[in-house]
């Protein structure tokens, strides 16, 4: 399976797979179509596919979705202080205004605070 993003990059790509389900996590980082290519890799075989999929918002101060709001979180915001960031030509970067005013500022940063270590038990490995 193989799922390419807008631009054409491939965002997941698994040519191994050997059973009948496989589970993709992947950020969509931008909008547009994603293709999603699905290759029948058996010779003897009849295949049916299925696809389902569901869209699961990240916490809104995780801004590297690695599950957990920490100090890497925090990094990205402050790489943009006081900056609009309709003004840096990245739309994954339109999550930092937390405080939608067009500007990076103490406003975000105290709302990112809320979430401090605020962890996403789906994907967070460590309790
Ligand atoms: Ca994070
Ligand atoms: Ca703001």
């Amino acid at each position: 399976m193989y799922i390419d993003d807008p631009g054409g990059q491939p965002c997941f790509t698994d040519q191994l797979t050997q059973g009948n389900l496989e589970k993709a996590d992947f950020l969509i980082s931008q909008s547009g179509d994603y293709q999603i290519r699905v290759i029948n890799q058996s010779s003897s075989e009849t295949a049916v596919y299925a696809l389902a999929y569901e869209q699961i918002e990240p916490i809104p101060a995780d801004f590297n979705v690695d599950s957990i709001v920490n100090g890497d979180d925090l990094s990205e915001l402050s790489f943009a202080w006081l900056q609009d960031p309709h003004l840096l030509n990245d739309e994954s970067r339109l999550r930092l205004d937390l405080i939608p005013d067009g500007i990076i500022d103490l406003n975000d940063f105290s709302h990112l605070l809320q979430f401090w270590l605020m962890t996403d038990p789906r994907y967070y490995p460590w309790p």
